[in-house]
């Protein structure tokens, strides 16, 4: 997964005969069949079954239409990978060589010069197989996969009872693929990941991991854990420097034989530490780590570090118990979202699309994402750029909405899969809580799952719960990574129980699966949201997309698979109607339907950080989507920012200017994140759409404080006149403004008038300049050229003008505009 740079190095060197260790590629010349049918052809690697006969045209596209249904018959047959490689004299010549699997999906048997050297059961997992003795000049490697299908009936068969969403809990496999609410069914079949040979003399480092073990102000004590594999009682350099303080330590080492740890002591004087990057700079450290022998470079390798201090404060309180995180000592509010996979056919996702998607989630102010346990371990190069990004992660265990098995086979593999992915992702700073599941305690509690099942049969499926999320996940974060907690399973406890609202983190699915109202989220505010959502259309472009059409049609046939959720469309209807006019015209009805998620979400977001600190998190559901689909998402899966993401942004700034009705006073405050207060102006004027100043009230010296959010403003709205259903409040503090409307968007009498739109050309893109006479709420520009526009979904003041910049590479768009005004 993250070979590639020190592979170069590696493969440059071994033309000089010397000892260092190599790692070889083997992603060329592969070939894939259906069992048994001889027919080969080209294969991707790393890659799925799937792609493969995708790119070939042997099937249609499954993101299109409704082929999804179409493609079910590849992952009910049996499928070959193939290759040949030949291996370079310097390298055979080397001692120990090693094939590396980073990833199988999921059943693989796989056979070097015809003889069986693995048997695959987990997709999350590695496998490292000695082929010391079976490696010769020319290889034939082969690859075969057999269907989830009767392996996991086998699996179901032999329990007297079903356990709840299975057969797909027997297979460790990314369990969004068997089908989710705004999921396509795909079970994938692959080489996933990376594929090497790895060839060594005598020792070999094998593993790296820098530990923090204190920070004070004036100095940082580390730990490295070296694992090196060697013969027995020889020597080496371990060469540790510290690159970006050009420190540099080195150990001469005896060494005690294969797979041993050698830690060494390390400190930093002077720590910087690391924050998330909206209370510091996330500051990395780079460590280049070398092992050398008589002068020899055996290995290299560079890690970065962190430090921080990162703490889950589960503590009994007056009210129940509490849930926040503190980074360095500091509590921190976590705002964010959940994330999934950023695509269902998971090796297609590119650095680029994770670089895009992490800058967009810093420039949405969030500072934590939660890794939601129905998708995978992510890449290390997920991690990497949470890490130089200052974002921080809550990392479920990858079980989702189930019961899962508990035979000793079923636990030892969980086991064997825990302590890989707890070693590899210990490494970020950005990983902040590992959970045990997504969902399957409440599922048990809550959602009928024990009804039909007899009292000894609950039993035995409550103990293997325990035996996995109370025993096995927990012992393997304590034994691994200790300074990071682990909670074991979100939410705490399900919207039925009376706790819900005053101990650990709540997921809110009262709004949107039970109907309830938006205002729902003022009511019941937990101590921390890590699940509430709302679904809306995507972008047009993906309506067009999978529509295949050029006009937007949302009675399209190809919705049967592009809404995932039975009772979606009918949700989205009635929400609308009770917030939003309902438009008849199709793009419209998309705008409104995102401007509608946009603000129910939002309104949750303001609900939870004005109850700061009795509530310290809003992780809405969902950040992102793994194909074009009506879903949850802010950003669609083409990668555009709904309304919400847009709106989400502003609701997450460090400072947010809150505003509510209180009887007859509108109440102001500031919630402020940063960890520095400010003081300044803050001013409210009552406006009326036409810009007309109706009564202004204004408060100076008004100093900001992070840790509670009292009202500082109140304003007597009985004493004056004005029509709530034509005018606004504008509330200004510093650098911020907040607009609040005292009527519902659908009973706003918005004035009817154009906005006046200057473009100019630049090298980038174009430059908008909007200028109105009156209030246009939701402005929502869009353009049929791929682009980005930096603010969008805003309201535009009466009297006021607002720079957009559309960042394209088309010369020729063509941009037009929606706006509430224009639908009342
Ligand atoms: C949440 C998630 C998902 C699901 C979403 C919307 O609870 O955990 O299982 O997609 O609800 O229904």
């Amino acid at each position: 997964m993250r070979f590639l740079p020190w592979l170069i190095i590696l493969i440059t060197l071994i033309g000089c005969g010397d000892s260092r260790n190599s790692e070889i590629l083997l992603h060329s010349n592969w070939k894939f069949s259906e069992a048994k049918t001889g027919q080969w052809r080209a294969a991707t690697i790393p890659g799925t079954v799937q792609t493969d006969l995708l790119n070939l045209g042997a099937i249609p596209d499954p993101f299109k239409g409704n082929n999804e249904d179409s493609i079910q018959w590849v992952s009910e047959k049996d499928w070959t990978y193939r290759t040949t490689f030949s291996v370079a004299s310097e390298v055979l010549q080397k001692k120990k060589h090693f094939l590396a699997f980073q990833g199988l999906d999921t059943y693989a048997t796989v056979f070097l010069n015809d003889s069986l050297i693995l048997t695959a059961n987990n997709a999350f997992r590695s496998w490292e197989i000695d082929v010391t003795n079976l490696l010769q000049k020319e290889n034939r490697l082969r690859v075969l996969f057999q269907p989830v299908d009767s392996i996991e009936q086998n699996e179901a068969d032999k329990l007297s009872y079903t356990l709840p969403e299975s057969p797909r809990v027997f297979s460790r496999k990314a369990q969004f693929q068997y089908g989710w609410d705004w999921g396509p069914k795909i079970k994938t079949m692959g080489i996933w990941r990376d594929v090497s040979l790895i060839s060594y003399d005598k020792i070999r480092l094998r593993d790296v991991y820098i530990e923090t073990n204190e920070i004070n102000t004036s100095e940082a004590n580390l730990t490295a854990h070296i694992t090196l594999d060697s013969d027995l009682h020889d020597f080496c350099d371990i060469v540790i420097e510290n690159v970006t303080t050009g420190e540099i330590k080195k150990v001469n080492q005896e060494l005690y034989g294969p797979s041993t740890i050698y830690k060494i002591p390390l400190s930093i004087k002077d720590p910087k530490l690391w924050w998330t990057h909206n209370l510091g700079a996330p500051f990395l450290y780079e460590f280049k780590i070398t092992i050398k022998k008589k002068q020899q470079i055996i290995s290299s390798e560079v890690q970065k570090i962190g430090l921080r201090t990162i703490e889950l404060v589960t503590e009994k309180d007056s009210i129940g118990e509490s849930f926040f995180f503190k980074l360095n000592g500091k509590p921190v509010y976590m705002k964010g979202a959940n994330y999934i996979p950023q695509n269902i056919f998971l090796p297609e996702v590119t650095q680029k699309d994770r670089e895009k998607l992490i800058t967009d989630v810093v420039d949405a102010n969030m500072n934590m994402l939660r890794v939601w346990g129905g998708g995978v371990y992510e890449d290390d190069l997920f991690y990497d750029l949470c890490d130089e990004k200052g974002v921080l992660v809550w990392q479920d265990f990858m079980f989702a909405c189930a019961m899962y098995p508990g035979d000793t086979a079923f636990i030892e593999n969980v086991k064997q899969e825990a302590i890989e992915n707890v070693k590899r992702l210990r490494k970020h700073p950005s990983i902040a809580l590992w959970c045990g599941n997504n969902e399957n305690s409440e599922g048990w509690a809550r959602w009928g799952w024990a009804d039909d099942k007899t009292t000894e049969e609950r039993a035995k499926i409550w103990s293997d719960y325990h035996a996995v999320f109370r025993h096995v996940l927990p012992r393997v974060v304590d034994s691994l990574h200790p300074s990071v907690n682990y909670w074991e399973s979100s939410p705490k406890y399900g919207r039925g129980d009376k706790r819900y609202k005053t101990e650990g983190d709540a997921h809110d699915w009262w709004v949107w699966h039970d109907g309830y109202p938006f205002e729902h989220f003022e009511e019941e505010i937990p101590r921390f949201m890590s699940e509430f959502g709302f679904q809306s259309f995507p972008s047009y472009e993906a309506i067009q997309f999978f529509t295949e059409q050029d006009s937007i049609d949302i009675l399209h046939p190809s919705f049967t698979t592009h809404q995932k959720h039975s009772r979606g469309f009918q949700l989205i209807k009635e929400y609308m109607a009770r917030d939003y006019p309902v438009p008849e015209n199709d793009r419209e009805y998309v705008y409104v339907s995102q401007l509608l998620q946009a603000y129910g979400i939002t309104k949750g977001i303001r609900a939870q950080r004005k109850a700061k600190p009795y509530n310290m998190g809003s992780l809405y559901w969902q950040l992102n989507d793994c194909w074009p689909v009506v879903s949850w998402s802010s950003i669609d899966g083409l990668g555009n920012w709904k309304s919400l993401h847009y709106k989400a942004k502003r609701a997450f700034e460090n400072r947010l200017i809150l505003a509510w009705e209180a009887g007859e006073y509108l109440n102001v405050t500031v919630a402020d994140d940063a960890l520095t207060s400010i003081t300044g102006t803050l001013r409210v004027a009552i406006k009326d759409f036409e810009g007309n100043l109706i009564k202004e009230q204004t408060l100076y010296n008004y100093q900001t404080d992070r840790n509670k959010n009292e009202v500082v403003l109140k304003m007597l709205l009985s004493d004056f006149e004005f029509n709530p259903a034509n005018s606004f409040a504008e509330i200004t503090f510093e650098k911020e403004k907040s607009i609040f409307y005292f009527e519902k968007p659908k009973d706003l009498k918005l004035p009817k008038q154009e906005i006046a739109i200057e473009t100019t050309k630049t090298t980038k893109g174009f430059t908008l300049r909007l200028t109105s006479e009156v209030l246009q709420k939701d402005v929502f520009l869009y353009s049929d050229s791929k682009g980005h526009f930096d603010d969008n979904f805003f309201d535009l003041l009466p009297k006021e003008s607002k720079v957009v910049i559309f960042k394209t590479d088309i010369s020729e768009a063509t941009i037009s505009y929606l706006t509430l005004n224009k639908i009342q």
